[in-house]
């Protein structure tokens, strides 16, 4: 039984109120332990603590020397590599081949792309002509927001809350993190490395507790918090955005998805299916850049709906790291009962069931985990349920389409904007899907390929602004203009 605690101002410490929340194991229901409940009074430490170390010794830091410290905070990441895995996949239950090549390294990529980044940044100058003929320069300085309050969601926890935080602190702000209730344990094992590395206290503080009247809206609607940088649902969105305005204060929102993925018939097939597979299935469906809509274009539809069955039907469910396992289950017993609600909607909405669409027998030791089957739909409208709204879950809809006309209407009629996934031999085609998709992140016969370099974020009701490479300065830096008459 583990005791999960805050970190704040360098200590782990329970809540001044002794409250706890159980967490349990998506494998198996199994209790795994207790996790702090953080109230306002955790909220304010957290947020004080920050605001000293933002003045403090983390203020006055020279940034060659803040650069060198965050890279020490990756080297501690890949040190204690073993732990972050074995910390994520007893939150998650996802196999351990994802924690081990995508999910944990990110996490120490993080942290170096972007203190590489700050040291590299250039600032714009004007020289401005004056009626006296002797001028003036502007120039403009980049200073840190402040203190950044960081909420992050439970399906990829390490890669997207240290997506928030390394350029965050790589821009020189304190932050305050509050992870999912689902996973607190990777953000609470980064506290450990932030100790050893010798990074201030008050740099980095986790509140762990839950959303709504608890310690996510507690620490949006703190004064003392500068910005709000959110990864999770659009509803939470909204909500978050309400408690922002309160305090006039900047937001940046990574939110859901519907993600359509693009077949033509000249596509590489076998790429494809697999690109599909990956794009709909990996982290059970738990990716918000995942694929729940498919349209295949027809000359290839039936073969293509047979080879993305058999793909579904030879997952082998398990726990993380057992032989051949390579599929897991949904986060909690709550996702599972929304994700099987979805499954009999579509039904009662009139889908074909092509494969999948229930719960898989298991062994008696996981067989109160939150499991479901992969599953495939086909035949329902546009308007249908399952076809509209984001499920998370390991499903997908696929449909057929003639033209690129066609299938560009039926990608962009909804009201998320994430990404999408094409896959077409003709490069012309792939330019032209490419500028009319409305959304953040296209990839073309590929899926979840990321260049961190890259603008990330998404378009309609996916998302406000873009993080990635420069374009995370936008919201983790404030830029003043300084204008000197010569
Ligand atoms: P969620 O919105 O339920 O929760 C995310 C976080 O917000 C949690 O830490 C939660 O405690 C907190 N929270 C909830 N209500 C709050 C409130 N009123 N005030 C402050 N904090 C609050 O999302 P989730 O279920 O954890 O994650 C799944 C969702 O995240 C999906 O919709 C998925 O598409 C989205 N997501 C988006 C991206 C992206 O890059 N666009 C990435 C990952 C996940
Ligand atoms: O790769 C990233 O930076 C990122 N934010 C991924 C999001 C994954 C969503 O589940």
């Amino acid at each position: 039984m583990t005791e999960t605690l805050h970190f704040i101002d360098g200590q782990f410490v329970p809540s001044r109120s002794g409250k706890t929340f159980d967490k349990r194991s998506p494998l198996d229901n199994r209790l795994m332990g207790t996790v702090a409940e953080g109230g306002r009074e955790e909220v304010d430490a957290a947020v004080l603590a920050a605001r000293r170390a933002l003045h403090g010794d983390w203020g006055r830091m020279p940034v060659d020397k803040r650069v060198a410290m965050l890279h020490a905070v990756a080297d501690g990441i890949t040190q204690r590599f073993d732990e972050f895995v074995a910390a994520e996949e007893a939150d998650t239950g996802q196999p351990r081949h994802v924690m081990q090549h995508a999910f944990v390294p990110r996490g120490a990529a993080n942290f170096k792309i972007f203190a590489d980044i700050i040291k590299n940044v250039p600032t714009e100058s004007f020289m401005l002509d004056t009626p006296d003929g002797a001028g003036a320069l502007n120039y403009a300085i980049r200073k840190p927001k402040g203190v950044v309050g960081v909420i992050s969601p439970w399906n990829a926890p390490f890669l997207l809350m240290t997506w928030k935080v390394g350029p965050a602190l790589a821009c020189g702000n304190t932050v305050v993190v509050k992870p999912s209730e689902e996973t607190p344990a990777s953000a609470t094992l980064l506290g450990e490395v932030m100790n050893s590395v010798g990074v201030p206290p008050g740099v980095y503080n986790v509140v762990h507790g839950h959303g709504p009247d608890a310690a996510g809206e507690f620490l949006t609607r703190h004064d003392e918090v500068d910005g709000i940088t959110f990864t999770g649902e659009t509803r939470t969105g909204t909500a978050i955005m309400k408690a922002a305005a309160d305090g006039i204060r900047d937001v940046s929102f990574e939110l859901g998805g519907k993600n359509a993925g693009i077949v033509f018939a000249d596509c590489n097939f076998d790429d494809a299916v697999e690109g599909i597979f990956r794009s709909a299935f990996m982290n059970t469906g738990q990716v918000c850049l995942g694929t729940e809509r498919v349209y295949v274009q027809r000359p290839i539809f039936d073969r293509f709906v047979a080879a993305l069955k058999a793909r579904c039907e030879a997952v082998h469910y398990g726990r993380p790291g057992a032989p051949g396992s390579n599929y897991g289950p949904l986060i909690s017993q709550e996702h599972k009962a929304k994700v099987l609600s979805y499954y009999a909607k579509a039904v009662a909405e009139g889908a074909t069931l092509v494969t999948g669409g229930g719960v898989p027998q298991m062994p008696a030791d996981l067989a109160a985990g939150a499991w479901v089957q992969p599953t495939i739909w086909t035949g329902l409208p546009e308007t249908a349920s399952v076809v509209r709204e984001e499920i998370f879950g390991p499903c997908c809809h696929i449909r057929p389409f003639d033209t690129e006309a066609e299938v560009v209407a039926l990608a962009n009629a909804n009201r998320y904007g994430l990404s999408t996934t094409i896959w077409t031999q003709n490069l012309s085609c792939a330019h032209r899907m490419a500028a009319a998709i409305e959304v953040g992140i296209t990839w073309v016969n590929s899926w979840f390929l990321r260049d961190l370099r890259t603008p990330f974020g998404g378009s309609k009701q996916s998302g406000i602004g873009r993080e990635g490479g420069v374009h995370s300065l936008e919201f983790y830096t404030e830029l003043r203009n300084v204008c000197i008459k010569l």
